[in-house]
């Protein structure tokens, strides 16, 4: 058994063992009451969810088991002296609740590593069967199901396992399925946007960095730009729309893959993941239509402005839970301030962001003016040189699969049951409000 394990024995069952004498000893607790509004508009701030991996502030953005990222960038093991954390790092510590040491983190790499190598060939056959225009995401998520002919959790099923050790292949099916990401959306990127010329992976590099490698892009800036990236996007509490739904597909003790995949349908969404490409089609096309590079503030108002007219939304902006501006972003712009202060994409980014939360406060309706983590992401990879933004929310699935997964081992360390809430139709709600 490796030493990860071990720790998640360690830490793990302690925990679950609170979390079964929760549900059995004091299952009559009322914990909060909960309104039709709340009900009728997503489940806002409904608390109906067990999550350890990251939590959601609405004033101070994410903390990753308790580390905001400024001080995971501090604290996390890094490639190299000055750069950006590892996102193998924050998978340690997201998975047993630790700070990693530089050992930890280098061991998960060299598990990804050799866990990557022996991706099936008919995951590329699926992949190379789609027409080469269908959506990045389309194909991603074909590859994540086609790998589920090889779910260790599915084979141990069928032999007849307990329960209490539904983790453990959990565990290894999410290592597998994590390693072998970034091959499968480098594959695609190549396959897509530079005519198929494959790049075989550099067992030298840690997992972003084989990423930013296999699609392309070998400089030392682009590659810690993959690491941050992968950091920051690998979690956002247990609610957001890829979580929950890898999460409820997993209750009903889906594989890994099949649970992965259904959060990544909803990833695919552009009102969640699919926004950061939303974002630069947005951009892109007021620059068309302005006929300039960079527009000014006053013409990004009225553009602005136009949009909400058309009953669109402003992409990269709002937040279901945060009310103030994403730390995802602004952890991105320090990025840019040291590494491209003269990128034209980052001149729009800031002035949007001088003058976009304006009106969108103005307007009265809107909960969060302040941009999230999608209102920069995209112009800092085309900065970067990644200009082929179909690919961006592969990027974000990559990356989300650190923190889903997760989540899904520790739902089956908790023993969580299948999650089945309650519907009911207009009647009850209309004689709850006393309305005929
Ligand atoms: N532009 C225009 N209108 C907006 C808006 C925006 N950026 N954000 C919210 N609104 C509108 C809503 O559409 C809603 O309008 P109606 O009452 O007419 O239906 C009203 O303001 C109230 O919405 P809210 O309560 O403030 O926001 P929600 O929690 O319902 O939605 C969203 C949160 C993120 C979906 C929303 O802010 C949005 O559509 N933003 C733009 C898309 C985007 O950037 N999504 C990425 C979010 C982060 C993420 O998940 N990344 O993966």
């Amino acid at each position: 058994m490796d030493h990860i394990k071990r720790k998640i024995i360690e830490v793990g069952l302690p925990t679950a063992k609170i979390v079964r004498k929760l549900a059995k000893k004091h299952g009559d607790v009322v914990t909060q009451e909960v309104t039709m509004g709340q009900v009728l508009t997503g489940m806002k701030g409904v608390v109906s969810l067990l999550t350890c991996t990251s939590k959601l502030d609405p004033e101070e953005g994410i903390r990753f088991r308790g580390y905001s990222l400024p001080e995971l960038q501090e604290l996390l093991p890094k490639m190299h002296e000055g750069g950006e954390p590892l996102p193998e790092a924050i998978f340690y510590l997201m998975l047993t609740g630790e700070l990693p040491s530089e050992s930890d983190a280098k061991y998960i790499s060299e598990q990804w590593a050799l866990r990557a190598r022996d991706i099936p060939s008919h995951v590329f056959d699926v992949i190379n069967a789609l027409p080469k225009d269908a959506h990045p995401m389309i194909q991603f998520n074909s590859a994540i199901l086609a790998m589920s002919t090889e779910s260790k959790f599915r084979k141990a099923y069928l032999t007849g396992m307990n329960k209490k050790d539904y983790w453990d292949p959990t565990y290894e099916g999410v290592m597998d399925l994590i390693s072998r990401l970034p091959r499968i959306a480098a594959y695609i990127y190549r396959r897509v946007f530079h005519d198929g010329k494959q790049i075989e992976p550099d067992s030298s590099l840690d997992w972003a960095g084989n990423l930013a490698h296999m699609m392309g892009y070998d400089d030392e800036m682009t590659k810690d730009l993959m690491r941050l990236y992968m950091v920051i996007h690998s979690d956002h509490e247990g609610g957001n729309v890829s979580a929950h739904a890898t999460h409820l597909v997993g209750s009903a003790l889906s594989n890994p893959y099949y649970s992965f995949s259904a959060g990544m349908n909803g990833l695919a969404g552009p009102l969640h993941g699919m926004a950061n490409q939303e974002v630069m089609h947005w951009i892109n096309k007021m620059k068309r239509d302005i006929g300039v590079e960079v527009p000014s503030k006053e013409q990004i108002k009225e553009y602005t402005k136009q949009t909400l007219a058309k009953g669109q939304v402003i992409p990269g902006y709002g937040h279901a839970v945060l009310r103030k501006t994403d730390p995802r972003f602004t952890v991105q712009l320090d990025f840019a301030k040291k590494h491209m202060p003269d990128s034209p994409y980052m001149e729009v980014v800031s002035n949007i962001y001088d003058v976009v939360p304006e009106i969108l406060g103005s307007i009265g309706k809107i909960k969060n003016p302040w941009p999230n983590v999608d209102a920069i992401s995209g112009s800092l990879l085309t900065s970067a040189g990644i200009k082929d933004f179909n690919i961006y929310t592969v990027l974000f699935g990559v990356s989300r699969s650190l923190g889903v997964l997760t989540q899904l081992i520790w739902d089956r360390l908790y023993g969580l049951p299948i999650e089945r809430p309650k519907s009911q139709s207009l009647d009850y709600f209309k004689e709850k409000a006393g309305i005929k």
